[in-house]
């Protein structure tokens, strides 16, 4: 937004001198102030295309599971939350659309949790376990079909920078993890087998240098990626807002949600075309609505 407010006023500047150069009458001048006028009137429009779609939020349900809610994700017709119970720990739980609990893990090396994703080509789920100040990071493939729920593949991806977020992009059958403070990377990697004999390969990385508050969520929604955030104010979060990439690295927009909660962790109904994310105090899960911004 900064910037196209900075870049119509370099223009604005340019008529006017240009004008005062060459000495033109005052109709011509007349034409110019009208011309600006003009410019004026488009430009908040303009500024504000990318985020002019009316996205509601509608709580789906509360979450009175104990501990500290982070990731979300969304497959096998269940909405899938983890929370951070401490001390390197956390704790997966299925969820029905309703948000009756269906299935809990118990605790697993998870770290922070802070976000999951859940794979639909052998319905594992994906956590990173990075913690706030640590320096190893892994994505740990968690399997939640089993009488007792583990861990049964782990990737140390630390290599790839800390500070992580991931998403399985279930059309492609790839995994995108976001690393990095400033600027951020996005590292697409090939999936292949199943369960503990997954494997992952990188393929290739973004990177976008601005940053957007306190990372808090990604999926990976059609051509595009969504990257949730939270912003700070008087202490405390003031809003959230959900970033659109195309899968090429093109920032497209973004969408503010105007409440003052931590958000944490998207989460995708791919087949219904639905769009979910966490927040805390009190915590909940809640939709966006629409899914995704209408093509500019
Ligand atoms: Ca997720």
């Amino acid at each position: 937004m900064a910037s196209h407010r900075s870049h119509t006023a370099d223009r604005r500047g340019a008529v006017v001198q240009e004008s005062a150069k060459i000495g033109i009458n005052r109709r011509a001048r007349r034409a110019a102030v009208a011309l600006l006028a003009l410019c004026a009137l488009l430009v908040p429009t303009l500024a504000a295309a990318p985020t002019v779609a009316d996205t509601t939020f509608s709580q789906t349900f509360r979450v009175f599971q104990q501990g500290n809610l982070q990731g979300n994700t969304h497959g096998g017709g269940s909405l899938w939350a983890c929370f951070d119970t401490g001390e390197g720990l956390g704790r997966i739980v299925r969820y029905s659309m309703t948000g009756a609990v269906l299935k809990r893990s118990p605790e697993l090396p998870l770290g922070h949790c802070a976000e999951i994703a859940y794979r639909e080509a052998d319905n594992t789920i994906y956590a990173v376990d990075y913690v706030p100040g640590g320096t190893t990071a892994h994505v740990r493939v968690v399997d939640m079909s089993l009488s007792v729920p583990a861990v049964v593949q782990t990737f140390d991806v630390a290599q790839y920078g800390l500070g992580q977020m991931v998403a399985i992009d279930n059309v492609r059958d790839q995994m995108l993890l976001k690393t990095g403070v400033a600027p951020y990377r996005f590292v697409f990697f090939a999936l292949s087998g199943s369960k503990a004999e997954t494997t992952i390969t990188p393929l290739r990385e973004l990177t976008y240098k601005p940053r957007l508050g306190r990372p808090q969520g990604l999926e990976v929604v059609g051509d595009e990626f969504l990257f949730l955030s939270s912003y700070a104010g008087g202490g405390a979060t003031a809003y959230n807002r959900i970033h659109t990439f195309s899968l090429q690295g093109a920032y497209k927009g973004y969408r503010t949600i105007p409440i003052a909660r931590e958000s944490e962790g998207l989460a995708l109904d791919r087949s219904a075309g639905r769009l979910y994310f966490g927040l805390h105090s009190p915590k909940a899960i809640y939709e966006a609505s629409p899914a995704v911004l209408p093509a500019a």
